[in-house]
């Protein structure tokens, strides 16, 4: 089981190959491309936190349902003016939780991405540690944009050529659609400061003030993805590199993805290492003599540890 309260999972499938140290959790709305509600968002946080909590489990993969979409964003169906709202009166937008999760979990965590990747969805494969990508990803953000004109930019800057005169038609009349074509959002969190670290500052900027999709290989030269593979072998390649890191140690993994955060992290990446530090003097025996000497009602004696130049 994924989740120890044992309730049933609506919008998401968690799996664990257990004899592996793998935990596998996928958005499984593929009618919405993926796209995730608040309820969508709490299951996730469910089956991580338990991913986390089970001592057998050494990276956990992100994914999507299908091979259409990683994940579309938020769904838009279920926004309101404060935030997304599905079984709720109010509206929320607990995937900033979720992020913050994902960075802050000690296990290496996976996107696995096949499709699109956009919106809410593209930042969520950034905030996980790595990304490997189907041939037929699409990654970028749409929140500025007007919907039929990155498909529009996305078509032609395959092509190579200029646009054909019904796709300019279509995108004139978006312009002038109603509310309802246009996404209006962005992230101006993890979204615009790790995208920002992963691509550059002045790539961040195209993507976020353009709002252009790229495809899997561009993706890659930008150093957005770590690997791009045929998508029949997304799974295998994904699981050929948790089984490299699981051969690896666990502690130096755990330390080191919080000592790549600490920097950017301030306070937050600061305690992360230093509870490491903690964590792992509390198993040493100079750690050990202080909580004995406490136990045992007597002064602790450190004078044989020696004072490292
Ligand atoms: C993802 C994309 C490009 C896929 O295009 P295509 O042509 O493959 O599929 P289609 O027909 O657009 O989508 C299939 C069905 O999924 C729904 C569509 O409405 C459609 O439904 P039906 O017509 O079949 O009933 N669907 C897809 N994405 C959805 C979404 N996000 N919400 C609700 N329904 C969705 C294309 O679908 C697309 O561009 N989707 C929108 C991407 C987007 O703009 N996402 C939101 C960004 S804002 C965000 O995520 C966010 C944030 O910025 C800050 C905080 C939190 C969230």
């Amino acid at each position: 089981a994924c989740d120890e309260h044992g309730k049933e999972f609506t919008d998401i499938i968690c799996e664990k190959a257990v004899d592996e140290g793998i935990a596998k959790i996928t958005i499984n709305r593929p009618q919405r491309r993926n796209a995730f509600r608040p309820q969508t968002i709490k299951e996730l946080m469910r089956a991580f936190n338990d991913a986390r909590d089970d001592s057998s489990v050494g990276v956990i993969i992100l994914t999507g349902k299908g091979t259409k979409a990683f994940c579309s964003g938020g769904d838009q169906e279920f926004r309101k003016a404060d935030g997304y709202a599905d079984f709720e009166n109010f509206g929320r937008l607990n995937v900033l939780d979720l992020q913050v999760q994902i960075r802050r979990l000690p296990k290496p965590v996976i996107a696995m991405v096949a499709g699109y990747a956009v919106g809410g969805g593209h930042v969520l494969h950034m905030v996980c540690d790595l990304t490997i990508a189907a041939d037929n990803a699409i990654f970028g953000q749409t929140g500025p944009k007007v919907l039929t004109y990155h498909l529009l930019c996305y078509f032609c800057n395959k092509a190579h050529k200029k646009c054909p005169a019904w796709l300019i038609v279509i995108f004139l009349l978006d312009s002038v659609a109603g509310p309802n074509c246009k996404v209006g959002s962005f992230d101006a969190g993890y979204g615009s400061s790790i995208m920002s670290r992963l691509v550059g500052p002045k790539k961040a900027r195209e993507m976020w003030f353009l709002a252009r999709f790229y495809t899997a290989s561009e993706a890659e030269k930008m150093g957005l993805v770590n690997a791009v593979v045929p998508l029949e072998k997304l799974e295998q390649e994904t699981i050929k590199w948790c089984r490299e890191i699981l051969r690896n140690s666990p502690t130096a993994i755990r330390v080191l993805k919080s000592a790549l955060n600490a920097v950017d992290d301030g306070h937050a990446g600061l305690q992360e290492l230093g509870g490491n530090a903690t964590l792992i003097f509390y198993g040493t025996e100079e750690g050990n003599e202080g909580k004995t000497a406490y136990v045992q009602r007597r002064r602790p004696d450190f004078s044989k540890f020696p004072r490292r130049p």
